[in-house]
């Protein structure tokens, strides 16, 4: 299903009164407005492609209806995404879950929905139908060499998958560890690991990046063998320069300060890629900015600051995911909301006045630096977001059209209500 350009532009020619009196006001109060329009029309997020269903947990799990039960109507429905709000044009494809079956079809598919190929995702957490062996005890750090000879070359397989499809990164993420005290020699299973994650680094191609995800517990309870940021950035120092940690924001222990990770994993240029959700417990995955947003701002202030500080481009010089679960809402509005919470934390980023930030920070002035941070954290950027989308040629209030023009009504009739999406 595509949305009709002409539908878009009616329903932004219906709020531009709106839009305008408060985009003046932005204008008038916030400096260099032109400068942060623009690099919000270039920042895009990508969307995975298991996101697009409705999740659940070990309990249960209730399904909204309409869901795309196949890579096509997946890349449908990022494409449905992409031209509300023109901040969507990836996907991320994790493998086994979603094998493109005809690489030129998909290409062209995407091509219509103007959409890239982020970075692909290898599985082996989960057992697949047919495998010679299983990842109960781990995949890359298993003590069976020929368990982790089996992960290796599924990841290897990702890469090809990946390289057929123009996409440039793999992402690894690992559910290995243990349960139990003393059921795995941490040692064994770290070198384990990263000689698995070496075989796999040998089959990059030369221009591809490697991210290593890192998550304190889950599905172990014990111990994660790739569980933090200082674990991740070993493995990525000793691969190499093309693989890096990427910060999935649900992936830590409580209180743990994301912001300065994010900053000093910049400063060492080994910070790869986000992947963007939110938490009140755990790995929640709750749509992004929805419990935390002063700690979303937090980060891409760090981002902002420490990207600009390395002349790195905002928009590619990082790979920037969703990773959410959508238990309750419609998948559709959920991501729509992730992505403008993003935006809106990155437009209140870059509308921090660095340069006297910087002068409070020489002073020891802890009042000047809150008041700095807080001013842009309490400034309402929306309109900029909004205004982004608008030249981008995209909808004012994307959430607000996709219930306008009831999306999820024509998805079920289209695909039925009992449709079911493949991922967790
Ligand atoms: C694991 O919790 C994770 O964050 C990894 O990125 C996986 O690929 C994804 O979620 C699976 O939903
Ligand atoms: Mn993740």
């Amino acid at each position: 299903m595509q949305i009709d350009k002409i539908k878009i532009a009616d329903f932004n020619t219906k709020n531009l009164a709106k839009h305008q009196q408060k985009l003046n006001f932005s204008l008038d109060t916030i400096s260099n407005c032109e400068g942060i329009i623009a690099k919000l029309i270039a920042f895009q997020i990508a969307i995975p492609s298991w996101a697009l269903g409705t999740g659940g947990t070990r309990f249960g799990r209730f399904a909204g209806g309409g869901e795309p039960s196949n890579l096509e109507e997946k890349m449908a429905d990022i494409g449905l995404l992409h031209s509300l709000n023109d901040a969507s044009g990836a996907i991320s494809l994790h493998i086994p879950w979603d094998i493109p079956e005809d690489y030129d079809a998909i290409k062209k598919l995407a091509q219509q929905y103007n959409l890239k190929f982020d970075a692909v995702n290898s599985n082996t957490f989960q057992d697949q139908p047919n495998q010679a062996h299983s990842y109960k005890f781990g995949s890359l750090q298993n003590v069976n060499k020929a368990v982790r000879q089996q992960a290796v070359a599924h990841n290897i397989e990702v890469i090809k998958h990946g390289v057929a499809l123009g996409s440039d990164a793999l992402t690894v993420w690992l559910a290995d560890g243990s349960s139990f005290p003393g059921q795995l020699n941490f040692r064994q299973a770290f070198e384990n690991t990263l000689e698995s994650l070496q075989e796999i680094y040998a089959a990059l191609p030369s221009n591809w990046k490697m991210f290593v995800e890192y998550k304190a517990f889950e599905p172990n309870f014990y111990s994660n063998t790739v569980a933090d940021w200082g674990q991740s950035y070993m493995y990525a120092s000793k691969l190499g320069k093309q693989a890096f940690t990427l910060v999935d924001l649900g992936h830590h222990l409580p209180n743990a300060n994301i912001e300065q990770i994010v900053s000093l994993l910049l400063m060492e240029g080994k910070l790869g890629g986000f992947h963007f959700n939110d938490s009140k417990y755990a790995d929640d995955d709750l749509t992004a900015g929805s419990i935390k947003p002063y700690q979303l701002f937090l980060i891409f202030n760090e981002l902002v600051e420490g990207m600009d500080a390395k002349g790195m481009n905002h928009h590619d010089g990082l790979g920037w995911m969703i990773d959410a679960s959508h238990n309750i809402k419609d998948p559709l509005e959920d991501l729509l909301q992730s992505v403008e919470a993003i935006m809106i934390s990155y437009a209140q980023a870059l509308s921090v006045d660095r340069a006297a930030l910087k002068i409070a920070q020489q002073e020891n002035d802890v009042v000047k630096c809150q008041e700095i941070l807080q001013e842009a954290f309490r400034t309402d950027v929306r309109p900029l977001v909004a205004e982004a989308r608008l030249r981008a040629g995209a909808a004012l209030n994307p959430v607000q059209l996709y219930r306008d023009l009831d999306i999820r009504k024509a998805l079920i009739q289209q695909r039925g209500a009992k449709s079911i999406s493949t991922g967790l």
